[in-house]
């Protein structure tokens, strides 16, 4: 009985061993980039979720005492606007569709919604995690932490799709803070230093971005990853940050065909 147990175990460890290794990156685009300018960023604000509306930056923060909402200044990194989340929600990704903000919430199955004076209009339930927000001007895009990427209706917040994240059917899980953009959504992976570009049809990963170079600017700690991406229309660029990151980085893609 013990040895077929761990038969099972040792069989379970090699699909996943394989599983891991064929996340390769090497089939897929490593996108060039430039860094063209930097911003301050407040590093006690834990980034969950990043948008740029009318040329001012949206940050959505995290922590439970700590969570907040803000309107900021890029420039200045001025905080213009700004709201606490009650301490029992740990806030997560934002994104703002027909003048409306959306802000989730971790472990605590809620959507608030805002004007943009940061009004609270409503809320929404869902089932499990929140993580990363964005939308296609259509509907909500929202990860949970798992493979799979959901479009909701902005009004009712029902499910409408799911896509599975994926590099050669190999499923890619910890999906977080997402950008959507002219059919692709970029997204950070949880500690991960990369953000991939998924089709947002198929959910197939086309591109990566490897942000690793940038490590010795944060702190060392767990929690302080690479989380945030905001696309500016204006600057035909994304803004870039992390958890706790003392600055805000311009990121312009180079080879992107
Ligand atoms: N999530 O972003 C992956 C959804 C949640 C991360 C929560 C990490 C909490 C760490 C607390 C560290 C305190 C500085
Ligand atoms: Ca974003």
């Amino acid at each position: 009985m013990r040895s077929k147990i761990s038969l099972i175990l040792i069989i379970y460890l090699i699909i996943f061993t394989v599983s891991i290794y064929a996340l390769n990156f090497e089939d897929i685009n490593n996108l060039e980039y430039e860094i063209s300018a930097e911003y301050n960023h407040d590093a006690e604000a834990f980034t969950q979720g990043l948008e740029i509306y009318n040329n001012h930056l949206y940050e959505g923060t995290g922590l439970y005492g700590r969570s907040s909402l803000r309107k900021i200044d890029i420039e200045s990194a001025k905080v213009l606007k700004k709201i606490n989340l009650d301490k029992k929600y740990f806030g997560e990704g934002i994104t703002i569709l027909n003048n409306k903000i959306y802000q989730l919430t971790w472990k605590e199955h809620t959507a608030f919604v805002y004007d943009l004076n940061f009004n609270l209009l409503n809320k929404f339930e869902y089932d499990g995690e929140g993580w990363g927000l964005t939308n296609d001007g259509q509907y909500l895009i929202m990860s949970n932490g798992s493979q799979f990427i959901f479009f909701r209706d902005p009004k009712t917040f029902k499910i409408i799709k799911k896509i599975k994240v994926n590099i050669n059917d190999n499923i890619v899980q910890d999906i977080n803070e997402l950008e959507y953009l002219d059919g692709f959504i970029y997204a950070n992976i949880w500690q991960k230093d990369y953000i991939i570009k998924i089709d947002a049809e198929t959910g197939s990963i086309k591109a990566y971005l490897d942000f690793s170079n940038l490590l010795d600017q944060k702190h060392e700690d767990q929690a302080d990853v690479l989380n945030g991406i905001a696309y500016d229309f204006q600057n035909k660029s994304f803004l870039i940050t992390g958890k706790l990151w003392p600055k805000i980085y311009r990121v312009t893609i180079k080879n992107d065909l």
